[in-house]
């Protein structure tokens, strides 16, 4: 670039302010971007080359000047000019009723109100003088708060400079988006720090550092919504303001709705209730405003806020219950995992009753005692979860809660092994774990018997109708017609399912039989590698450690399971009870298919998934023209969410990614054509 003069600089600085700053206002403002990053970038490169040959040049309202300025040793205080009310609060359309009813009373005019979304941030004031942002403050105790300019500045939906050169105080709400907060808490996580609980807090750490580089990098945004001091606008109502607002470059909510009647607004509220689960922002209310400005003056103040206007807040999505039982349930496995017994509460659409605690040592840790106050809330907004224990409620008389030291269905003792959050019952004839043992056998993934619920199975088993699950089939209709509200009819299904399942596959039994570390897909390989039970049970540990994809901890499971003398009984008593024993797919494993639905998507696998393990399904969705991905970003497509899924899920929903069911998923391979045994 050849050098050009002062001159021609300062022309070119100027058009370069005035565009990146119409790019800004089309980003922020209108939603509508016109320019892609690169030409933006382009063009503010530009602008800081010419600021750094001519620094003269540089004004403090120039896009390059929102990073930078000297590290702060603490805010300065600010007194507002019009103080920062606060709003009364509704929760119920009665309070509101009230509130309307209330007003009516205090001016002739007939108006009309204005509904706007509640951001869930901190309120902050801005103010322009000629159109040049001059000082940010928060709202603090709402007569002083703190100087925060310099972090507003590096808030890029704050423009530095206005479309008209008005002089006003604007007033709005600064908040960390869901996926920033999401991110966010990743990062810190990682790096072995704090999270914080929610968006609000994280906002509130950010836009009060005394570096604002770190501020900078924290991805903060504003709505604004309110003035003073702003007769220049010269608007006459609340929806001239905010649109007035949005004219001269300030970031405004678009998602607003003006309503002549309380109806009317609570229809509003209730469309927000729905909406708000997809909102990329934290709102926790509706704000209701008496649209014009003579009005609102006629109807007045109390000391503290507005009489003209209410803030409608959204019930809390955590809620406190009392504590009642921990039931402790036998998996398969053996595993014990404890669930927590409380009183009903509503949270986030449904009443809660029950909530994992996950393991014994998170019991231990929360230290949580039968009949304490428990804070509850939903992860993700699906999983009921206790956040903590209320101990300012907790009883005098309260004792520690006594961990089971044997197992709730056998009564044998528990294992706590090392290495190990979990209990274990070590008992391999425990009835919980047998009848678990029975419905993961008759599972739709395995023998795919149906008609067998758990419910069925369980009573199958009290009554010493099946043993084992090879017992299965000799059930007869005499036995099945012993079964509570089991008729001729049902049980004549269940019979024909039964004998349908001895035609399966070889694969469908292995998975069926609960190996441990093989899931659907070792099963299938399994089947496919040895292609009868005898060859299979005569298989070594190298042979099996051959098979592509496979390692020691596979093969140590089938070789242990298959040693074990019950195992040969109950594969004999397949045998002579006619089930089918052999491989039947096609040898090869199945080509890829390029129009199935996996091509070009990236997944993420999270919580615990008990058809295929996480190894298996990652292969069938890269086979299929998937990528498995380790954590969710803008660019998951899906996430595949098992049972107890945590942050990887809430992290999705805070994007909008889709999710499915570990039985979505299981749907979606198989009918992309991997499993041809059907
Ligand atoms: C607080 C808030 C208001 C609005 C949105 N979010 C808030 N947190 C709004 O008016 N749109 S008004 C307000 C207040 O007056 N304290």
């Amino acid at each position: 670039m050849s050098k050009i003069t002062l001159a021609e600089s300062e022309e070119r600085a100027r058009y370069l302010r005035d565009q990146l700053n119409r790019f800004g206002y089309e980003y922020y403002v209108l939603d509508a971007p016109t320019v892609s990053d690169q030409e933006y970038d382009q063009l503010y490169h530009e602008l800081v080359a010419i600021e750094t040959a001519y620094p003269e040049l540089i004004v403090s309202e120039s896009p390059t000047q929102r990073v930078g300025g000297k590290l702060l040793s603490g805010f300065e205080k600010v007194a507002h000019d019009v103080p920062m009310l606060s709003l009364g609060n509704a929760f119920s359309l009665e309070d509101l009723e009230n509130f309307d009813q209330r007003i009516r009373k205090l001016t002739d005019k007939p108006f009309t109100y204005t509904c706007e979304l509640k951001i869930d941030g901190l309120a902050i004031s801005l103010k322009y003088e000629k159109g040049i942002f001059k000082r940010g403050a928060t709202r603090g105790d709402g007569t002083i708060g703190e100087e925060i300019t310099q972090n507003l500045r590096t808030i890029k939906a704050i423009p530095l400079r206005l479309r008209e050169p008005v002089t006003f105080e604007v007033r709005g709400e600064c908040y960390m988006p869901k996926s920033a907060f999401a991110k966010l808490n990743e990062d810190r996580d990682e790096k072995g720090l704090e999270i914080f609980a929610n968006p609000r807090n994280a906002a509130a750490g950010s836009i009060r550092q005394l570096d604002s580089k770190i501020t900078a990098g924290r991805n903060l945004n504003v709505f604004l919504y309110g003035a003073a001091n702003f007769d220049e606008l010269a608007v006459k109502t609340q929806s001239e303001l905010l649109t007035k607002l949005s004219e001269i470059g300030l970031r405004t909510n678009t998602l607003r709705q003006e309503c002549e009647t309380i109806e009317e607004v609570w229809a509003f509220i209730e469309a927000m209730r729905e909406k708000r689960l997809t909102l990329p922002y934290d709102i926790d209310g509706v704000v209701i405003k008496v649209d014009d400005f003579a009005t609102q003056e006629e109807i007045g103040y109390t000391v503290k806020a507005p009489r003209w206007a209410i803030a409608y807040k959204f019930p809390a999505e955590e809620q406190e219950t009392i504590l009642r039982d921990i039931e402790w349930t036998v998996g398969r496995t053996g595993v014990v995992t404890p669930t927590a017994i409380m009183d009903p509460v509503f949270i986030a659409g449904s009443t809660v009753q029950r909530a994992s605690l996950h393991n014994v040592d998170l019991v231990k840790e929360k230290d949580v005692r039968i009949g304490d106050t428990v804070l509850i809330h939903k992860a993700g907004d699906i999983i009921p979860e206790i956040i903590s224990v209320n101990l300012d409620k907790r009883s005098e008389d309260s004792e520690p809660y006594t961990i089971p030291t044997n197992c709730p269905a056998c009564d044998s003792h528990l294992a706590h092994l090392e290495d190990e959050v979990a209990l274990r019952c070590l008992n391999p004839q425990c009835p919980a774990q047998m009848k678990e043992g029975l419905s993961h056998f008759v599972s739709r993934n395995a023998m795919n018997i149906t008609g067998l619920g758990v419910r069925v199975v369980s009573q199958m088993y009290e009554k010493g109708l099946v043993k084992d699950v090879a017992g299965l089939y000799t059930l007869t209709m005499d036995d099945l017609l012993q079964l509570d509200k089991i008729k001729e009819k049902s049980a004549n299904n269940i019979l024909s399912a039964i004998d349908k399942s001895r035609e399966n596959s070889l694969e469908r039994l292995i998975f069926g039989l609960g190996i441990r570390n093989v899931g659907a897909k070792a099963a299938k390989m399994l089947a496919e590698e040895f292609e009868t039970i005898e060859r299979l049970m005569a298989a070594s540990k190298e042979d099996i450690d051959a098979i592509e994809g496979f390692g020691e901890t596979i093969a140590d499971s089938v070789v242990q399971f298959f040693a074990l003398p019950e195992v040969a009984v109950l594969i004999e008593e397949f045998r002579e009870n006619g089930v089918n024993l052999i491989y039947k797919g096609p040898k090869k494993a199945a080509v890829i298919e390029n129009d199935s639905i996996w091509q070009g998507k990236t997944v993420v696998l999270t919580g615990k998934l008990t058809t295929y393990t996480r190894p298996e399904a990652t292969e069938m969705i890269e086979r299929l023209g998937g990528k498995v991905t380790g954590s969710v970003s803008k660019n998951t497509d899906w996430l595949i969410a098992g049972e107890d899924a945590g942050s990887k899920l809430t992290k999705a929903q805070s994007l909008n990614i889709p999710v499915w069911t570990e039985a979505e998923m299981v749907r979606h391979l198989e009918s992309s054509g991997t499993n041809e045994n059907e």
